[in-house]
């Protein structure tokens, strides 16, 4: 996607099971980013403001119903309308730190029971992350944080299922932090974990695909 030694922003993703502290750890890593005076957005996926994200929260609102196919499509759709976009930030020199990407799409999925292969095709093509930070919980712990709220996929049980199918999908390009730490100590790994990866970017580190 990208030549040799040009200069980028980084795509850092985190995932995680719901209540594990993504946002909370990706607003804290924006401020001290933009501190540091560093190019840098923050993202989220699902992104309910197009119109395909409008139908994604009304699906886990409990508003509308759809097949797993159906709302597994489009949540990659959802990623897909964002893709050029997302190319031309990074290649601007734009960091970005996305809530949830690709593999909140496959683990869900595969926790309902659809096939891997099948929920890995329409995800083919969207760019590779260079850090996925994975903010690792056990359903129980998470569920300590205030109990979830009423969306479709806040129950523990569900959970404990798409936990064990995040765990089936981690490659070297993932980091581990433990999320039962107190927040000030998980951000403090967080950045320096992201700095490192931000520095590889900067240095011309080659923008790949998803799933190639
Ligand atoms: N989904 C999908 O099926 N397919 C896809 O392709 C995509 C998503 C992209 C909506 O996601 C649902 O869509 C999601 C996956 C599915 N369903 N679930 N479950 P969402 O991003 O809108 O919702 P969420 O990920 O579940 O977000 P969340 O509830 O906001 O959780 P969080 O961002 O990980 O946690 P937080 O808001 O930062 O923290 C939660 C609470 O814990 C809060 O009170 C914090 O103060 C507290 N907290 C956080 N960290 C700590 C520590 N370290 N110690 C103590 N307390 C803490």
């Amino acid at each position: 996607l990208s030549a040799n030694n040009e200069s980028r922003g980084a795509l850092v993703v985190f995932e995680g099971l719901d209540r594990s502290g993504k946002t909370s750890q990706c607003g804290r890593l924006v401020s001290y980013l933009e501190g540091l005076g560093h190019s840098v957005e923050l993202w989220r996926f699902p992104d309910r403001t197009t119109s395909v994200g409008q139908l994604i929260s009304a699906y886990l609102t409990n508003k509308s119903q759809l097949d797993d196919h159906t709302i597994h499509l489009l949540f990659s759709a959802n990623r897909w309308e964002k893709r050029s976009m997302m190319e031309t930030k990074l290649k601007a020199g734009t960091t970005l730190i996305v809530d949830r990407y690709s593999y909140s799409g496959v683990a869900f999925s595969t926790a309902k029971g659809l096939d891997f292969e099948w929920c890995k095709a329409p995800e083919i093509g969207l760019i590779a992350p260079d850090l996925v930070v994975y903010l690792d919980i056990t359903p129980e712990k998470a569920a300590e944080r205030g109990g979830y709220g009423g969306e479709r996929y806040e129950q523990l049980e569900f959970q404990r299922k798409v936990s064990q199918h995040y765990k089936l999908r981690k490659d070297s390009s993932w980091k581990i932090v433990d999320a039962c730490q107190p927040l000030d100590d998980v951000e403090k790994q967080v950045k320096e974990i992201v700095l490192q990866h931000i520095i590889a970017c900067q240095k011309g580190k080659i923008l790949s695909s998803l799933w190639s």
